[in-house]
């Protein structure tokens, strides 16, 4: 299932660091879409659970130099419900688009 989510990501300060983590992030194989704000310390990112965890897209932002805040349960700490609502539509459109 395709899944939206906004988790923070901690030690960036410019926009070279936004770049990083978002090319870290994009290159995570189940990420469909990143966006990286440097304003919230944030990234929203689209992927499918069945194929990425958070713990791995986690690894991929550590091992760019960075951290992202992951709760116990492996989830963002926030669900997005606006967002969400979107991507369900989405999701159908690549379902058919494959
Ligand atoms: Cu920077």
């Amino acid at each position: 299932m395709i899944n939206k989510k906004t988790f923070p990501i901690k030690n960036m300060a410019c926009a070279m660091c936004v770049a990083h983590v978002q090319k870290a992030l994009a290159a995570v194989p189940g990420v469909k879409d990143v966006n990286v704000n440097l304003a919230s310390n944030s990234a929203l990112i689209e992927y499918d659970d069945a194929a990425v965890t958070p713990e791995k897209m986690k690894e991929a932002v550590v091992g760019a130099g960075y951290d992202m805040v992951i709760d116990a349960a492996g989830a963002a700490p926030e669900a997005l419900d606006e967002s969400q609502k979107k991507n369900s539509k989405s999701f159908l459109g690549k379902l058919f688009g494959r």
